[in-house]
């Protein structure tokens, strides 16, 4: 990496993103620098308090493994806009095919007047979730408004209000699916009262409670049994590995007696993919790796690298029981959004990305359990491919240690690598690299994330 140490007050002209962006760890200022503080005050005086951020740089351009910002800084990228830019930002093919539909008509409403992208995209995600079944997909704008309509859909079907979830569950800010998340603080802290039907049961989570994927399988379905009935349960959703909860895996067998239990009980059974989803884990969904078909998936982030765009894929004849007319929204499947949805998917498929994430898997779990090896801090490493994370604990009591992780965090980020922090107590620091990152890039960026906390 090159320090310059001469710091500028002027603006430099922005770069083209992409991949053709050196890749490098620059910096040529302190992190915030002059112009991404200017940007700091002005969001402070124009934004919502309620909308935060983490990394306090103007982001100017990004591609490949780095995020450029407006003093020229170049960050080393480990978060992928959590874990959207899969195929790196502006990627090649995306550019391209955002340029040529945004020039040919950027919006008819697909629900008023059909288009040939949408129905692709449909395709696609037909081919390629879990299951070999008659499936269909229904197209909306983030991952909250998938979770919303996956459940509106399982309740439609089954004629049955109750939705189950599960400690540490994240599914989106909406009304709904904040009621479907787990933590309180900020995500729904004051913005009660929440909907109804909704039910929480103890997870899986090997490194504190212990238990075989079975046995936790056993406790979570006891509990729904006794407080809930599957005579009035719509659906169970849950993330096959828990993003925001704190990249907790499941212990083995979990996810497959609960889903055995749902298709026993005439319950449907949703796996929330928008974080795990497409190439990420090293599979193209996490629920492949996990011996899971869910009825229904919930796609977004990966899906079309950085436009807004998600999905609802599933059983069609669960997928066709809604009304016609009963589905739908003024964006969902915007023209644009899908061109870079199969350019993405292009992108994964052809740059064999699936493989790619298992390679950076490989490095991220070997370069972090030395870390786990060395220092009683480090409790936990865990994760599948590029979605991976270290839990922070007080060695004394296996509490867990937040300040120590925004610490390191922060530390991290003012050297110039974007990461972040995830966790019911803020604990755990997750790695989602771009899938095209450079193993120099992701070595540096580790050693960086090593040093701090051996000086934090
Ligand atoms: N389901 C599993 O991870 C989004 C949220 C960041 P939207 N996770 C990042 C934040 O602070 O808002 C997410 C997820 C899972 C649903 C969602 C919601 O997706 O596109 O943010 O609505």
């Amino acid at each position: 990496m090159t320090i310059v140490d001469t710091p500028t007050d002027a603006a430099p002209t922005a770069p083209t993103g992409g991949p053709e962006l050196p890749q490098e760890r620059r910096l040529v200022t302190e992190i915030p620098g002059p112009q991404s503080r200017r940007l700091l005050e002005r969001k402070a005086e124009a934004v919502a308090k309620g909308v935060g951020h983490t990394i306090p740089v103007a982001t100017v351009a990004a591609g490949g493994g780095v995020l450029v910002d407006a003093d020229g800084n170049s960050l080393i990228d480990l978060g992928s806009g959590i874990a959207v830019t899969g195929v790196g930002n502006s990627a090649p093919r995306v550019v391209e095919a955002v340029q040529r539909q945004v020039a040919q008509f950027t919006h008819t409403c697909f629900t008023i007047s059909p288009y040939d992208s949408y129905v692709e995209v449909a395709e696609a995600l037909n081919r390629l979730t879990p299951g070999d079944f008659v499936k269909r997909s229904a197209l909306f704008n983030s991952g909250a408004e998938a979770v919303e309509n996956a459940v509106k859909i399982a309740r439609h079907y089954t004629k049955k209000q109750g939705v189950v979830v599960f400690d540490h569950a994240y599914h989106g800010r909406t009304n709904l699916t904040m009621a479907l998340t787990a933590k309180s603080l900020p995500y729904k802290s004051g913005f009660g009262p929440f909907a109804p039907e909704v039910y929480r049961v103890p997870l899986s989570y090997p490194y504190r409670d212990e238990l075989s994927g079975a046995d936790a399988a056993s406790r979570a379905i006891a509990q729904i049994e006794a407080q809930v009935r599957a005579e009035n349960l719509a659906a169970i959703l849950i993330e096959p590995i828990q993003g925001e909860g704190g990249f907790i895996v499941p212990a083995e067998g979990f996810l497959p007696a609960l889903q055995r239990w749902a298709n026993d009980n005439g319950v449907v059974f949703i796996a929330d993919e928008v974080q795990t989803g497409f190439a990420r884990t090293g599979t193209m969904f996490a629920s492949e790796q996990f011996g899971i078909v869910p009825d229904l998936v919930t796609t977004a982030k990966g899906i079309a690298g950085g436009l807004p765009l998600s999905a609802v894929t599933g059983r069609a004849e669960i997928m066709d029981s809604a009304q016609v007319g009963g589905l739908g929204g003024t964006y969902g499947g915007n023209p644009i959004a899908c061109a870079a949805a199969l350019a993405t998917i292009e992108t994964y498929e052809q740059e064999n990305l699936t493989e790619r994430a298992r390679a950076i898997g490989g490095i991220l779990a070997a370069r972090l359990n030395e870390l786990k090896a060395t220092d009683p801090r480090v409790g936990d490493v865990r994760g599948l491919g590029a979605m991976m994370a270290m839990e922070l604990v007080d060695p004394a009591t296996g509490a867990p240690d937040a300040a120590l992780a925004s610490r390191v965090a922060a530390s991290v980020i003012a050297q110039g690598v974007v990461v972040l922090t995830c966790g019911t107590w803020g604990n755990v620091i997750r790695f989602l690299p771009p899938l095209v990152i450079s193993d120099e890039l992701l070595n540096e960026g580790i050693d960086i994330v090593g040093k701090a906390l051996i000086e934090c």
